[in-house]
Protein backbone atom coordinates (compact mmCIF):
# COMPACT_ATOMS: atom_id res chain seq x y z
CA UNK A 1 0.00 0.00 0.00
CA UNK A 2 1.12 3.29 -0.94
CA UNK A 3 2.68 4.54 2.55
CA UNK A 4 1.65 8.33 2.41
CA UNK A 5 -2.13 7.54 1.80
CA UNK A 6 -2.40 4.27 4.59
CA UNK A 7 -1.93 4.01 8.31
CA UNK A 8 -3.37 1.29 10.20
CA UNK A 9 -6.27 0.06 11.17
CA UNK A 10 -8.08 2.14 14.10
CA UNK A 11 -10.75 0.70 15.68
CA UNK A 12 -10.92 3.93 18.19
CA UNK A 13 -14.10 3.53 20.10
CA UNK A 14 -15.11 7.57 20.13
CA UNK A 15 -18.63 6.97 22.17
CA UNK A 16 -18.09 8.47 25.96
CA UNK A 17 -19.40 5.72 27.68
CA UNK A 18 -17.33 2.59 25.70
CA UNK A 19 -19.41 0.45 23.65
CA UNK A 20 -19.14 -3.28 25.23
CA UNK A 21 -16.12 -4.91 22.54
CA UNK A 22 -17.62 -7.58 20.34
CA UNK A 23 -16.07 -10.92 20.06
CA UNK A 24 -13.02 -11.17 17.10
CA UNK A 25 -14.13 -12.57 13.68
CA UNK A 26 -14.21 -16.24 13.49
CA UNK A 27 -11.34 -17.54 10.94
CA UNK A 28 -12.62 -18.31 7.79
CA UNK A 29 -12.48 -21.99 6.28
CA UNK A 30 -10.32 -22.58 2.93
CA UNK A 31 -13.49 -22.94 1.63
CA UNK A 32 -15.27 -19.46 2.26
CA UNK A 33 -12.14 -18.02 1.12
CA UNK A 34 -12.25 -19.48 -1.94
CA UNK A 35 -15.71 -18.48 -2.43
CA UNK A 36 -14.89 -14.89 -1.63
CA UNK A 37 -12.35 -15.34 -4.38
CA UNK A 38 -14.95 -16.17 -6.58
CA UNK A 39 -16.99 -13.78 -6.08
CA UNK A 40 -14.47 -11.11 -6.16
CA UNK A 41 -13.28 -12.77 -10.01
CA UNK A 42 -17.30 -12.63 -10.56
CA UNK A 43 -17.64 -9.15 -9.78
CA UNK A 44 -14.42 -7.66 -11.72
CA UNK A 45 -15.19 -9.92 -14.82
CA UNK A 46 -19.13 -8.39 -14.80
CA UNK A 47 -17.06 -5.15 -14.90
CA UNK A 48 -14.90 -6.29 -17.45
CA UNK A 49 -17.95 -7.28 -19.98
CA UNK A 50 -20.04 -4.09 -18.59
CA UNK A 51 -17.11 -1.62 -20.34
CA UNK A 52 -17.59 -3.41 -23.70
CA UNK A 53 -21.01 -3.74 -23.59
CA UNK A 54 -20.77 0.21 -22.78
CA UNK A 55 -18.51 0.76 -25.61
CA UNK A 56 -20.58 -1.51 -28.21
CA UNK A 57 -23.35 0.43 -27.32
CA UNK A 58 -25.59 -2.35 -26.08
CA UNK A 59 -25.72 0.05 -22.52
CA UNK A 60 -26.50 3.31 -22.55
CA UNK A 61 -26.36 6.27 -19.30
CA UNK A 62 -23.80 5.74 -17.06
CA UNK A 63 -21.50 3.39 -15.64
CA UNK A 64 -19.35 3.01 -13.07
CA UNK A 65 -17.27 0.16 -12.39
CA UNK A 66 -16.08 -1.12 -9.44
CA UNK A 67 -12.72 -2.41 -10.10
CA UNK A 68 -10.44 -2.42 -6.93
CA UNK A 69 -12.60 -2.35 -4.69
CA UNK A 70 -14.28 -6.08 -5.01
CA UNK A 71 -12.63 -6.62 -1.39
CA UNK A 72 -14.97 -4.12 0.39
CA UNK A 73 -18.17 -5.59 -1.04
CA UNK A 74 -17.66 -8.99 -0.07
CA UNK A 75 -15.99 -8.36 2.70
CA UNK A 76 -18.74 -6.49 4.01
CA UNK A 77 -21.52 -8.99 3.00
CA UNK A 78 -19.56 -11.61 4.35
CA UNK A 79 -19.69 -9.96 8.03
CA UNK A 80 -23.57 -9.60 7.92
CA UNK A 81 -26.29 -11.83 7.74
CA UNK A 82 -28.87 -12.04 4.47
CA UNK A 83 -31.14 -9.89 6.18
CA UNK A 84 -29.34 -7.12 7.09
CA UNK A 85 -30.17 -4.31 4.49
CA UNK A 86 -27.50 -2.65 2.28
CA UNK A 87 -27.62 0.67 0.46
CA UNK A 88 -24.69 2.35 -1.68
CA UNK A 89 -24.38 4.77 -4.49
CA UNK A 90 -24.15 4.28 -8.08
CA UNK A 91 -21.00 2.43 -8.20
CA UNK A 92 -23.16 -0.40 -7.57
CA UNK A 93 -22.69 -3.54 -9.39
CA UNK A 94 -20.69 -4.78 -6.82
CA UNK A 95 -22.65 -4.58 -4.03
CA UNK A 96 -25.23 -6.46 -5.87
CA UNK A 97 -23.40 -9.24 -7.03
CA UNK A 98 -21.98 -9.70 -3.74
CA UNK A 99 -25.56 -9.62 -1.70
CA UNK A 100 -26.81 -12.40 -4.57
CA UNK A 101 -27.84 -10.36 -7.45
CA UNK A 102 -27.57 -13.22 -10.23
CA UNK A 103 -25.06 -11.87 -13.21
CA UNK A 104 -27.74 -12.11 -15.72
CA UNK A 105 -30.52 -9.71 -13.89
CA UNK A 106 -27.61 -7.96 -13.10
CA UNK A 107 -26.23 -7.57 -16.72
CA UNK A 108 -30.31 -7.15 -18.55
CA UNK A 109 -30.71 -3.96 -16.08
CA UNK A 110 -27.47 -2.90 -17.50
CA UNK A 111 -28.89 -3.09 -20.93
CA UNK A 112 -32.20 -1.88 -20.11
CA UNK A 113 -34.14 -5.19 -20.85
CA UNK A 114 -37.12 -6.23 -19.07
CA UNK A 115 -35.16 -9.34 -17.09
CA UNK A 116 -33.50 -6.65 -15.28
CA UNK A 117 -33.86 -5.79 -11.50
CA UNK A 118 -35.90 -2.76 -12.23
CA UNK A 119 -37.22 -3.83 -15.98
CA UNK A 120 -34.65 -2.33 -17.36
CA UNK A 121 -35.68 1.40 -16.10
CA UNK A 122 -33.36 1.98 -13.84
CA UNK A 123 -30.08 0.86 -15.26
CA UNK A 124 -26.02 0.75 -14.03
CA UNK A 125 -26.68 3.03 -11.48
CA UNK A 126 -29.94 1.37 -10.10
CA UNK A 127 -29.44 -1.99 -8.92
CA UNK A 128 -31.99 -3.09 -6.86
CA UNK A 129 -33.30 -6.09 -5.27
CA UNK A 130 -35.63 -6.54 -2.18
CA UNK A 131 -35.43 -9.94 -2.29
CA UNK A 132 -31.94 -9.96 -1.26
CA UNK A 133 -32.15 -6.74 1.26
CA UNK A 134 -30.36 -4.25 -1.17
CA UNK A 135 -31.51 -1.30 -1.66
CA UNK A 136 -29.99 0.54 -4.66
CA UNK A 137 -28.34 2.12 -6.15
CA UNK A 138 -28.36 5.74 -6.29
CA UNK A 139 -27.34 8.58 -8.49
CA UNK A 140 -27.60 11.80 -6.39
CA UNK A 141 -24.23 11.71 -4.50
CA UNK A 142 -25.40 11.01 -0.82
CA UNK A 143 -28.70 10.87 -1.35
CA UNK A 144 -28.83 7.31 -0.20
CA UNK A 145 -27.02 7.65 3.83
CA UNK A 146 -30.99 9.50 4.78
CA UNK A 147 -32.55 6.57 3.57
CA UNK A 148 -29.88 3.96 5.16
CA UNK A 149 -30.72 5.73 8.15
CA UNK A 150 -34.36 5.15 7.41
CA UNK A 151 -33.37 1.40 6.74
CA UNK A 152 -32.32 1.11 10.37
CA UNK A 153 -35.17 3.04 11.83
CA UNK A 154 -37.61 0.76 9.80
CA UNK A 155 -35.93 -2.53 10.58
CA UNK A 156 -35.74 -1.32 14.40
CA UNK A 157 -39.26 -0.24 14.24
CA UNK A 158 -40.67 -3.24 12.78
CA UNK A 159 -38.97 -5.65 15.30
CA UNK A 160 -39.30 -3.23 18.41
CA UNK A 161 -42.56 -1.18 18.39
CA UNK A 162 -44.61 -3.90 15.88
CA UNK A 163 -43.14 -7.35 16.62
CA UNK A 164 -42.34 -6.57 20.30
CA UNK A 165 -39.03 -8.28 19.99
CA UNK A 166 -35.08 -7.01 20.11
CA UNK A 167 -33.87 -4.96 17.21
CA UNK A 168 -31.25 -6.93 15.94
CA UNK A 169 -30.86 -6.39 12.15
CA UNK A 170 -27.97 -4.07 11.03
CA UNK A 171 -28.09 -2.10 7.86
CA UNK A 172 -25.32 -0.35 5.90
CA UNK A 173 -25.28 2.59 3.71
CA UNK A 174 -22.11 2.56 1.92
CA UNK A 175 -20.85 5.86 0.42
CA UNK A 176 -17.98 7.58 -1.58
CA UNK A 177 -15.22 10.04 -0.07
CA UNK A 178 -17.21 12.18 -2.64
CA UNK A 179 -20.30 12.16 -0.53
CA UNK A 180 -18.82 13.17 2.62
CA UNK A 181 -19.58 17.20 2.41
CA UNK A 182 -23.17 16.85 1.58
CA UNK A 183 -25.53 17.96 4.09
CA UNK A 184 -28.20 15.53 4.05
CA UNK A 185 -25.22 12.55 5.07
CA UNK A 186 -24.22 14.69 8.19
CA UNK A 187 -28.12 15.21 8.92
CA UNK A 188 -28.38 11.62 8.53
CA UNK A 189 -25.27 10.67 11.20
CA UNK A 190 -27.42 13.54 13.26
CA UNK A 191 -30.25 11.35 13.38
CA UNK A 192 -28.64 8.30 13.69
CA UNK A 193 -26.71 9.07 16.66
CA UNK A 194 -30.09 10.81 18.01
CA UNK A 195 -32.03 7.87 17.47
CA UNK A 196 -29.47 5.13 18.25
CA UNK A 197 -29.95 3.60 14.70
CA UNK A 198 -28.02 0.08 14.23
CA UNK A 199 -26.73 1.62 10.91
CA UNK A 200 -23.21 1.82 9.94
CA UNK A 201 -22.06 4.53 7.47
CA UNK A 202 -19.45 3.49 5.40
CA UNK A 203 -17.36 5.95 3.23
CA UNK A 204 -15.24 3.88 0.63
CA UNK A 205 -12.90 6.34 0.45
CA UNK A 206 -10.83 5.36 -2.98
CA UNK A 207 -9.03 9.29 -2.73
CA UNK A 208 -10.72 10.70 -6.04
CA UNK A 209 -14.23 12.26 -6.10
CA UNK A 210 -14.78 12.67 -10.30
CA UNK A 211 -11.47 14.06 -10.84
CA UNK A 212 -10.81 16.13 -7.51
CA UNK A 213 -8.59 14.45 -5.22
CA UNK A 214 -9.80 14.17 -1.29
CA UNK A 215 -7.11 16.45 -0.04
CA UNK A 216 -8.43 19.50 -2.67
CA UNK A 217 -12.24 19.12 -1.74
CA UNK A 218 -12.38 17.86 2.04
CA UNK A 219 -11.03 19.80 4.64
CA UNK A 220 -9.17 17.28 6.88
CA UNK A 221 -8.96 14.75 4.58
CA UNK A 222 -6.13 12.62 6.00
CA UNK A 223 -8.74 12.11 9.43
CA UNK A 224 -12.00 11.91 8.27
CA UNK A 225 -13.09 9.72 11.25
CA UNK A 226 -12.33 12.89 13.47
CA UNK A 227 -16.41 13.48 11.87
CA UNK A 228 -17.27 11.00 13.68
CA UNK A 229 -16.70 12.69 17.19
CA UNK A 230 -19.15 14.99 16.74
CA UNK A 231 -21.77 12.55 16.47
CA UNK A 232 -20.52 10.48 19.82
CA UNK A 233 -20.37 7.57 17.44
CA UNK A 234 -17.86 4.82 17.29
CA UNK A 235 -15.41 4.67 14.20
CA UNK A 236 -12.94 2.81 12.41
CA UNK A 237 -10.02 2.60 9.82
CA UNK A 238 -9.98 -0.58 7.35
CA UNK A 239 -7.56 -1.22 5.03
CA UNK A 240 -9.82 -2.08 2.07
CA UNK A 241 -7.42 -3.78 -0.57
CA UNK A 242 -7.53 -6.65 1.54
CA UNK A 243 -10.53 -9.06 1.75
CA UNK A 244 -9.62 -10.77 4.83
CA UNK A 245 -8.63 -6.89 6.55
CA UNK A 246 -12.18 -5.64 5.84
CA UNK A 247 -13.70 -8.91 7.36
CA UNK A 248 -11.81 -9.09 10.13
CA UNK A 249 -12.13 -5.83 11.00
CA UNK A 250 -16.20 -5.49 10.18
CA UNK A 251 -17.43 -8.35 11.68
CA UNK A 252 -17.24 -7.14 15.25
CA UNK A 253 -18.45 -4.22 13.78
CA UNK A 254 -21.69 -5.28 13.10
CA UNK A 255 -22.30 -7.80 15.55
CA UNK A 256 -21.53 -4.61 18.08
CA UNK A 257 -24.01 -2.15 16.09
CA UNK A 258 -25.77 -5.80 16.10
CA UNK A 259 -25.97 -5.98 20.09
CA UNK A 260 -26.49 -2.19 20.72
CA UNK A 261 -28.28 -0.71 18.15
CA UNK A 262 -25.76 2.20 18.29
CA UNK A 263 -24.59 3.56 14.74
CA UNK A 264 -20.73 3.70 14.00
CA UNK A 265 -18.93 5.22 10.73
CA UNK A 266 -16.00 3.67 9.09
CA UNK A 267 -13.45 4.57 6.50
CA UNK A 268 -12.12 1.93 4.24
CA UNK A 269 -9.37 3.16 2.16
CA UNK A 270 -9.21 1.87 -1.35
CA UNK A 271 -8.58 3.02 -4.70
CA UNK A 272 -10.87 2.66 -7.70
CA UNK A 273 -8.25 0.58 -10.47
CA UNK A 274 -10.59 2.54 -13.50
CA UNK A 275 -11.89 6.19 -14.00
CA UNK A 276 -14.87 7.80 -12.68
CA UNK A 277 -17.11 6.59 -15.25
CA UNK A 278 -16.47 5.68 -19.13
CA UNK A 279 -15.80 8.85 -20.46
CA UNK A 280 -12.83 9.66 -17.92
CA UNK A 281 -9.01 10.31 -19.16
CA UNK A 282 -7.53 10.40 -16.18
CA UNK A 283 -5.28 13.09 -16.57
CA UNK A 284 -5.60 14.27 -12.62
CA UNK A 285 -3.38 11.21 -11.15
CA UNK A 286 -0.52 9.30 -12.88
CA UNK A 287 0.28 6.04 -14.38
CA UNK A 288 2.32 5.63 -11.78
CA UNK A 289 0.17 6.20 -9.13
CA UNK A 290 -2.36 4.09 -10.97
CA UNK A 291 0.53 1.04 -10.81
CA UNK A 292 1.54 1.40 -7.76
CA UNK A 293 -1.93 0.29 -6.38
CA UNK A 294 -2.54 -2.49 -8.97
CA UNK A 295 -0.25 -4.28 -7.66
CA UNK A 296 -2.40 -4.43 -4.34
CA UNK A 297 -4.81 -6.03 -6.18
CA UNK A 298 -7.35 -7.74 -4.05
CA UNK A 299 -7.88 -10.74 -6.45
CA UNK A 300 -4.04 -11.29 -6.62
CA UNK A 301 -3.81 -10.73 -3.10
CA UNK A 302 -6.31 -13.33 -1.92
CA UNK A 303 -5.50 -15.70 -4.54
CA UNK A 304 -1.29 -15.37 -3.67
CA UNK A 305 -2.72 -15.79 -0.07
CA UNK A 306 -4.44 -19.20 -0.50
CA UNK A 307 -1.47 -20.61 -2.74
CA UNK A 308 0.65 -19.47 -0.20
CA UNK A 309 -1.24 -21.70 2.36
CA UNK A 310 -1.70 -24.79 0.19
CA UNK A 311 -5.55 -23.76 -0.10
CA UNK A 312 -5.66 -23.03 -3.96
CA UNK A 313 -3.45 -24.57 -7.35
CA UNK A 314 -2.41 -22.81 -9.90
CA UNK A 315 -4.78 -24.97 -11.94
CA UNK A 316 -7.57 -24.66 -9.77
CA UNK A 317 -7.01 -20.42 -9.82
CA UNK A 318 -7.08 -20.86 -13.78
CA UNK A 319 -10.40 -23.04 -13.52
CA UNK A 320 -11.91 -20.57 -11.54
CA UNK A 321 -11.50 -18.10 -14.04
CA UNK A 322 -12.43 -20.36 -16.50
CA UNK A 323 -15.93 -20.68 -14.65
CA UNK A 324 -16.68 -17.08 -14.02
CA UNK A 325 -15.76 -15.71 -17.47
CA UNK A 326 -18.19 -18.48 -18.78
CA UNK A 327 -20.58 -17.36 -16.54
CA UNK A 328 -20.80 -14.11 -17.30
CA UNK A 329 -21.06 -14.69 -20.97
CA UNK A 330 -23.88 -16.67 -20.50
CA UNK A 331 -25.58 -13.55 -18.63
CA UNK A 332 -24.94 -11.35 -21.17
CA UNK A 333 -26.15 -13.68 -23.76
CA UNK A 334 -29.15 -13.97 -21.31
CA UNK A 335 -29.42 -10.21 -20.96
CA UNK A 336 -29.29 -9.53 -24.86
CA UNK A 337 -31.84 -11.97 -25.43
CA UNK A 338 -34.59 -10.35 -23.00
CA UNK A 339 -36.46 -7.82 -24.54
CA UNK A 340 -36.75 -3.84 -23.75
CA UNK A 341 -40.08 -3.25 -21.25
CA UNK A 342 -43.01 -2.14 -23.29
CA UNK A 343 -44.21 1.09 -23.51
CA UNK A 344 -46.90 0.68 -20.66
CA UNK A 345 -43.94 -0.28 -18.29
CA UNK A 346 -43.46 3.75 -18.34
CA UNK A 347 -46.11 4.04 -15.54
CA UNK A 348 -45.70 1.38 -13.69
CA UNK A 349 -43.65 0.96 -10.40
CA UNK A 350 -43.59 4.34 -9.90
CA UNK A 351 -46.35 5.08 -7.49
CA UNK A 352 -47.63 2.36 -4.42
CA UNK A 353 -51.32 2.80 -6.22
CA UNK A 354 -50.58 1.72 -10.02
CA UNK A 355 -51.74 4.37 -11.50
CA UNK A 356 -51.05 6.89 -8.65
CA UNK A 357 -52.40 10.79 -9.68
CA UNK A 358 -53.62 9.32 -12.60
CA UNK A 359 -57.33 9.18 -12.62
CA UNK A 360 -60.17 9.62 -15.71
CA UNK A 361 -58.84 11.55 -18.65
CA UNK A 362 -55.65 12.18 -16.98
CA UNK A 363 -54.36 9.00 -17.87
CA UNK A 364 -51.83 8.76 -20.19
CA UNK A 365 -53.57 8.35 -23.70
CA UNK A 366 -52.11 5.05 -24.59
CA UNK A 367 -53.12 3.54 -20.89
CA UNK A 368 -56.70 5.23 -22.03
CA UNK A 369 -57.88 1.96 -22.73
CA UNK A 370 -56.52 -0.37 -20.78
CA UNK A 371 -57.28 1.64 -17.51
CA UNK A 372 -61.09 1.97 -18.89
CA UNK A 373 -61.57 -1.89 -19.01
CA UNK A 374 -59.97 -2.26 -15.78
CA UNK A 375 -60.42 0.75 -14.09
CA UNK A 376 -57.50 3.07 -12.60
CA UNK A 377 -56.58 0.94 -9.68
CA UNK A 378 -56.78 -2.58 -10.86
CA UNK A 379 -54.39 -3.22 -13.31
C1 LIG B 1 -25.66 15.92 -5.43
C2 LIG B 1 -24.78 15.57 -6.58
N1 LIG B 1 -23.79 16.43 -6.95
C3 LIG B 1 -22.98 16.12 -7.98
C4 LIG B 1 -23.16 14.95 -8.68
C5 LIG B 1 -22.21 14.62 -9.82
N2 LIG B 1 -21.29 13.56 -9.38
C6 LIG B 1 -21.52 12.30 -9.77
S1 LIG B 1 -20.39 11.29 -9.13
C7 LIG B 1 -19.59 12.49 -8.33
C8 LIG B 1 -18.36 12.20 -7.51
C9 LIG B 1 -18.61 11.35 -6.31
O1 LIG B 1 -17.41 10.75 -5.87
P1 LIG B 1 -17.34 9.75 -4.68
O2 LIG B 1 -18.45 10.02 -3.74
O3 LIG B 1 -15.98 9.80 -4.14
O4 LIG B 1 -17.64 8.33 -5.33
P2 LIG B 1 -16.76 7.43 -6.32
O5 LIG B 1 -17.16 7.84 -7.71
O6 LIG B 1 -15.34 7.72 -6.04
O7 LIG B 1 -17.15 6.04 -6.06
C10 LIG B 1 -20.20 13.72 -8.58
C11 LIG B 1 -19.73 15.00 -8.03
C12 LIG B 1 -24.20 14.10 -8.29
N3 LIG B 1 -24.42 12.94 -8.90
N4 LIG B 1 -24.98 14.42 -7.23
MG1 LIG C 1 -14.37 8.54 -4.41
Amino acid sequence: MPADSMTKPDTTTNSADATPAAAAAPTPSPDVLRRWLRDMMLIREFEVRCMQAYQNKLAGGFLHVYNGQEAIAVGCVAAMRPDDPIVTAYRDHGHALARGMSPEVGMAELFGRIGGCAKGKGGSMHFFDVDHHMYGGHGIVGAQIPLGAGLAFATKYRQEVMEGTRSSRVTMAFMGDGALNQGAVHEAMNLAAVLDLPVIFIVENNLYAMGTAIERCTAAGAHITERAKAFDMDSAVIEAMDVLDVYRDMKPIVERCRETSRPCFVEMRCYRFKGHSMSDPRKYRTHEEEERWETHDPIERLAAHLVDQDQLTGEAFKAMGKEVRAEIRAAVKAAEASPPPGLDELYHDVYTDTWGPYTGTSVPPFMRRRSSDRGPQDV
